[in-house]
C-alpha cells in the first residue's frame, strides 16, 4: 500500500499498517525497515520539527555521544557506514544530527514523517483490532500496529522547584535547549544537576559566563571521555573491517568491540590493578567501566577498587582539596548510577569564575526572583540551566495516553512498575511494540544496535503474522510475569539496583521503584528473542480469530 495519502486535510481517518511514534534513531530505522523492506504503509509522528529525537532536543553546548561514533551509528547499510565520515572519536550533537539528516535523505524518509506533531492518545479498538491514534494537531488515524520509537530519555523530569516561574532571568533546560545560540557572555549562570548532561554543559558554560555556580546534590563517578579528532588511518581501518567490528560489538554486552576485560579486580595485585585502571582511564569511553574487570558490578570490594581510583583522580585534578572532597562520590557503588564521561569537567572547578554548591549540606529551598535560594543564602543569577534529568524508560510511553484492551491504560497496567515481555510488548496491548522498551538491554547496550535488533525482531514478527493472516499478537500474562521475575533476578544479583537514579525510577517522586533494564547482556537477550520467534512466538497469544475493521 502506498503511503502517499497519509491523511486528508479534513482530518478524516485513513488506516495505515503501522504508525511509528518518534523520528530519532529508532523511528527512522523502523520506517525504513517496515516501509522499504516489508512494503507496509507507515506513518511516523514526530513532535520535533526535524529528525533526530534525543539529538534534536538535547542541543546544549557540549552535548555529544559517549560510545565511539563508529559504533554509535547504524549498521544496517554498509553503503551508509562506508560513505559517512566521522570527524571526532565521539561525535558532538551537531554532527550526529547531520548524520541522522543524511540518513533521512538517503532513504527518502521525510515524506512519511509528520513533524511538529505529538501523539496525545493511542487507544486500542478491540472491535477493529486496530489502534486509533490522536495527535495534538487534531489528526486521528487508525493502524494495525503501533510502534513506539519514543526513546528512553525523552520525557524531561518536570522540575518541582518552588518559585521557578517567578525567576526574573532566563531558565533553560538541557533537554529542551533553544535552537538559537544562547549568549551567556557577562552573565551569572547557575546549573542545577551534575548527571551526564550537567557534566557536559558545565565546562562549556564556564568558558562563556562571567560566573558559573554549580548546584550539586549527588557527586558522580566520572571518567574521561578521551575525545579527539578521528584518525584518518583508523577510519580507513574501520571501514575495511566494519563487518567484523559490528559482529564483535554485537557479541559484547555493551555493543562495543572491547575485548580485554579481566575476570576479577581482586585477583590482580595492587600494582597490576593500577596499571589496568590507568590504561583504561587514558583510553576513555566506557573502557574503564566495561573493559577492566568483570566483577566491578557484582562485587562490592572489587567495585571499591575502581571507586577509590576515581577519587584519587579527582584529588589529582582539583586544586582545592575542599572542593575535590565535595566532588567525590562515596555512598553508592561505581556504576550504580549511570556514570558520566567527561571532557575537562573536574578541572573546570579550578577556574576562578566557578563555584560549587553542595546541596547535601545546604539544601535547595527554591527559586526566588533574583536567583537560587539554599538553606545558606541566595545565589544571584541571570540565567538558570536545569540539567535535572528525565522520567526515564516508562515516562515517554506513559505520556502518550496509551489504552489497551477493555480501556485499560498503560498507566494502570504499570502502576507498580513496567510489565513487559522482552521489553518489546505488554500484555493487554495487542500489536503495540516498544523499541528498546523497559526490561530490555536498551541504555546499557549501544542504542543504535539495540534499536536495530528490536526493529528487526518487530519486522520479522509482523512478516510472520502477515504470512499466516494472523491479526494480533500480544504476550500472555504468564510470560510477562516470568520476564519480570527473570529481569529482577538478574538485576538483584548485581550492585546496580542499590543506586538511586533514573535506572530505578528514584529520581521521580512517587514513581514506583523498579530496575528497568535487562542486565543479562545483549547477546543472551538476543538469543532469547530469536528462540521465541523461532518457536512460533512462544509465550505470545496470536489472534487468528480477530478481523481488522
Ligand atoms: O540526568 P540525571 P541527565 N534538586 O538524572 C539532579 C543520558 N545522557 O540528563 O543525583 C537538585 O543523570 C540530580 O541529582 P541526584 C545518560 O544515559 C547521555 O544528566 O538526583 N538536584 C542529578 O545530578 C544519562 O544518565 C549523554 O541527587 C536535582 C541531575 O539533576 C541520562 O541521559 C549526555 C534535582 C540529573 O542527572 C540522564 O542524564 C547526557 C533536584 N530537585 C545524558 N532533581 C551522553 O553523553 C534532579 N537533580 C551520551
Amino acid at each position: 500500500m502506498s503511503s502517499a495519502n497519509i491523511e486528508d486535510r479534513a482530518g478524516v481517518s485513513v488506516d495505515f499498517d503501522v504508525v511509528v511514534v518518534g523520528a530519532g534513531f529508532a523511528g527512522l530505522y523502523a520506517l525504513h525497515k517496515l516501509r522499504d523492506q516489508l512494503g507496509l504503509s507507515v506513518c511516523v509522528y514526530e513532535a520535533g520539527d526535524e529528525v533526530g529525537g534525543t539529538w534534536y532536543w538535547n542541543r546544549y553546548p557540549g552535548a555529544r555521544c559517549d560510545i565511539e561514533s563508529y559504533c554509535y551509528s547504524y549498521s544496517f547499510s554498509d553503503e551508509l557506514q562506508q560513505e559517512w565520515e566521522w570527524t571526532e572519536r565521539f561525535a558532538g550533537q551537531p554532527e550526529i544530527r547531520r548524520y541522522l539528516n543524511h540518513v533521512a535523505d538517503k532513504f527518502d524518509l521525510r515524506r512519511d514523517i509528520r513533524f511538529g506533531t505529538r501523539v496525545v492518545s493511542a487507544i486500542y479498538r478491540e472491535e477493529r483490532s486496530a489502534w486509533e491514534i490522536a495527535t495534538d494537531q487534531g489528526t486521528r488515524v487508525s493502524a494495525q500496529f503501533l510502534v513506539a520509537g519514543t526513546g528512553n530519555l525523552s520525557a524531561p523530569k518536570v522540575p518541582d522547584f518552588e518559585g521557578l516561574d517567578d525567576f526574573s532571568g532566563q531558565v533553560y533546560a538541557t533537554s529542551r535547549w533553544p535552537r538559537e545560540e544562547v549568549d551567556f557572555t557577562g552573565q551569572r549562570v547557575g546549573v542545577i544537576g551534575t548527571g551526564s548532561s550537567g557534566i557536559q554543559v558545565i565546562p562549556e558554560l564556564a568558558q562563556r559566563a562571567a560566573h558559573l555556580t554549580v548546584f550539586q546534590r549527588t557527586p558522580n563517578y566520572v571518567t574521561p571521555l578521551g575525545n579527539g579528532p578521528m584518525d584518518p588511518e583508523f577510519q580507513r581501518y574501520i571501514k575495511q573491517n566494519y563487518g567484523t567490528i559490528r559482529t564483535r560489538s554485537r557479541q559484547h554486552n555493551t555493543g562495543v568491540p572491547y575485548d580485554r576485560v579481566q575476570p576479577s579486580a581482586l585477583d590482580a595485585g595492587p600494582e597490576e590493578r593500577r596499571r589496568t585502571y590507568e590504561a583504561r582511564w587514558r583510553e576513555g569511553g566506557f573502557r574503564f567501566l566495561k573493559d577492566a574487570y568483570s566483577d566491578l558490578m557484582v562485587d562490592k570490594d572489587a567495585n571499591e577498587t575502581a571507586a577509590e581510583f576515581i577519587r584519587e583522580k579527582i584529588r589529582e585534578q582539583v586544586v582545592d582539596p575542599a572542593v575535590a572532597e565535595l566532588l567525590m562520590p562515596y555512598n553508592y557503588p561505581y556504576g550504580a548510577k549511570r556514570p558520566p564521561l567527561e571532557t575537562n569537567y573536574f578541572r573546570t572547578f579550578n577556574r576562578d569564575n566557578v563555584t560549587l554548591v553542595d546541596l547535601r549540606r545546604t539544601p535547595l529551598h527554591g527559586i526566588v526572583p533574583s536567583g537560587v535560594e539554599t538553606s545558606a543564602m541566595v545565589y544571584e543569577l541571570d540565567s538558570i540551566v536545569l540539567a535535572t534529568g528525565f522520567d526515564a524508560m516508562t515516562g515517554p510511553l506513559l505520556r502518550m495516553g496509551v489504552c489497551g484492551r477493555a480501556g485499560r491504560s498503560l498507566a494502570q497496567c504499570w502502576e507498580n512498575g513496567p510489565r513487559t515481555q522482552l521489553g518489546l510488548m505488554v500484555d493487554g496491548f495487542p500489536n503495540l511494540f516498544t523499541i528498546t522498551g523497559p526490561q530490555s538491554p536498551s541504555v546499557l547496550y549501544n542504542m543504535p544496535l539495540a534499536i536495530e535488533d528490536h526493529v528487526n525482531w518487530i519486522a520479522d514478527c509482523i512478516r510472520y503474522l502477515r504470512e499466516r493472516n494472523i491479526k494480533t499478537i500480544e504476550p500472555s500474562v504468564e510470560s510477562v510475569s516470568e520476564w519480570g521475575s527473570h529481569t529482577n533476578e538478574i538485576a538483584n544479583s548485581t550492585l546496580l539496583p542499590t543506586g538511586h537514579s533514573w535506572y530505578t525510577g528514584d529520581n521521580i517522586p512517587g514513581k514506583p521503584r523498579a530496575f528497568m533494564i535487562y542486565l543479562g547482556g545483549a547477546p543472551r537477550y538476543r538469543k532469547i528473542c530469536d528462540d521465541i520467534a523461532a518457536n512460533g512466538y512462544e509465550g505470545f497469544i496470536l489472534g487468528r480469530e480477530l478481523t481488522t475493521g
